[in-house]
């Protein structure tokens, strides 16, 4: 979804490189062509008016900050700007109070269901963390689509949260035996499931009102589909005016959708987006953080994003034993294969490469990502067939040991030397590593 305006923005920021000072026609070119990426990416004409006044009211007639160079003098701006647009520094992250109900809402197909098991996976694993346990409990009240609960409870089994199928068909009657057996069963948090349609049409937000008075949702959340553009703005209203919602979550960001929806709903709405959805497995949630979209937005990579998701996925002792190897500036065939698992497991290269700046996808050569995902594979098989002592000392691989771990692991001799030359650079890396004084310290900077 950041890849639309992160290209736009890469050749607007590109095309300033070359200049010396930030004169009228030059600012005048820049706001133009931001103007269009907004436009195409589907902002509303009047949020790309108030945006882009705001950046040229900030640049023209400004001396420039400091020793900032024109070209970062515009980044720096647009970044400030769009900062504000999301939500500035409003980190503010999903908490619930306990006991509480939470409704989510959505128009047909916008992902509730699936937003659900996620939300729900989400809160489960926090209080894991903390080792705490918590009884959660999802319930439907979707009776329009005859296969609607059921997905509920396939994907509640995948959450890993108990599921209530309510015995009465009509939505009100549904939802005050759901709070009659969350109550009884004292579960602490309840996710509640309505149904969608394609429109917003009377009915349904009477249904959803009704329900809103008896059960009095602590949270009320709305999905949106990130795919519909401009359109999930004038949703959003009316779903905001029929009964009113605390937050929202923009789902299928994973889809190349342009990024419109992402851009205006706070600036135009005044709520947080808490969260978007990245795929469909109950995993695939992030929460929203105003400054990493903005830098995805503008192509400077999400530095911080990666490293939550690798703190998540990566298991504490084996990321603290990598970390050592490398700070001390030692390591072995058998850290690097490590380390390529650890890479493997984060996702494919493409979706770690989008997240290191200046690594947006725009910079990469076609065919070098599938190329970098085979090599690893191959390299992994060659150290497997490598034993223990060429794995640490890998200085004892002469040719005829080469030759054997090349057959075993089904590759050419040539791939095997490739493997030490990309190791011995990793090795000059950690080394430069441990001199600059740890992987945290270049992460800090
Ligand atoms: N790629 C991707 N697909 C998603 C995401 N969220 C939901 N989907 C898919 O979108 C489709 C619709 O999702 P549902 O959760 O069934 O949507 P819903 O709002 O409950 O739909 P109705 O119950 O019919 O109103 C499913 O195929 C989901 O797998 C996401 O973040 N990324
Ligand atoms: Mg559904």
């Amino acid at each position: 979804m950041f890849d639309f305006l992160s290209q736009k923005f890469s050749s607007i920021f590109s095309s300033f490189s070359g200049k010396k000072t930030l004169d009228q026609a030059s600012v005048d070119e820049a706001i133009a062509q931001v103007k269009d990426a907004l436009l195409s990416a589907d902002v509303p004409y009047d949020l790309v008016e108030q945006f882009t006044q705001s950046v040229s009211d900030e640049l023209v007639g400004k001396k420039l900050i400091g020793s900032l160079k024109p070209q970062e003098q515009l980044l720096k701006v647009v970044n400030d700007k769009l900062l504000t647009f999301l939500g500035g520094d409003d980190n503010r992250s999903f908490s619930v109070t306990i006991p509480s109900a939470l409704m989510v809402m959505g128009l047909q197909g916008s992902g509730k269901t699936t937003t659900i098991a996620k939300l729900a996976y989400f809160l489960k694993k926090e209080a894991e963390k903390r080792n705490k346990s918590r009884r959660i409990l999802v319930a439907s009240v979707d009776f329009y689509r005859p296969a609607a609960v059921d997905q509920l409870q396939v994907v509640a089994g995948q959450a890993g949260v108990d599921f209530y199928r309510a015995q009465s068909t009509d939505p009100l009657e549904a939802a005050l035996e759901i709070q009659r057996y969350w109550r009884d069963n004292r579960y602490e948090i309840m996710l509640l499931d309505t149904a969608g349609r394609l429109h917003v049409d009377s009915p349904m937000l009477q249904e959803l009102q009704a329900i809103d008075r008896e059960l009095q949702p602590k949270q009320k959340l709305l999905v949106l589909d990130a795919m519909t553009g401009q359109e999930s703005l004038a949703v959003a209203r009316a779903f905001d005016q029929a009964i009113g919602f605390q937050s929202a979550i923009l789902s299928k960001t994973d889809s190349d959708s342009r990024g419109g929806a992402a851009f205006s709903f706070r600036y135009a709405l005044k709520k947080p987006i808490i969260f978007i959805g990245t795929g469909e497995k109950v995993e695939n949630l992030d929460q929203f953080h105003p400054e990493r979209v903005a830098g995805r937005m503008l192509g400077m990579g999400d530095i911080k994003t990666l490293i939550e998701q690798a703190e998540q996925k990566i298991k504490k002792s084996e990321q603290d034993q990598m970390t050592n190897s490398f700070e001390q500036g030692k390591m072995t065939l058998n850290d690097f294969a490590q380390q390529m698992d650890m890479v493997n497991r984060l996702g494919s290269l493409s979706s770690v490469m989008k997240y290191i700046p200046g690594m947006g996808s725009a910079q990469i050569p076609e065919g070098a990502l599938e190329q970098g995902q085979r090599e690893m594979v191959q390299f992994r098989a060659i150290i497997s067939s490598m034993t223990l002592k060429e794995r640490v000392y890998p200085r004892v691989l002469n040719d005829s040991r080469k030759q054997r771990v090349a057959k075993g692991a089904g590759v050419g001799v040539s791939e095997v030397n490739k493997l030490l030359s990309r190791f011995d650079q990793m090795q000059q890396y950690a080394k430069l590593v441990k001199k600059s004084g740890g992987l945290r310290n270049l992460f800090n900077k």
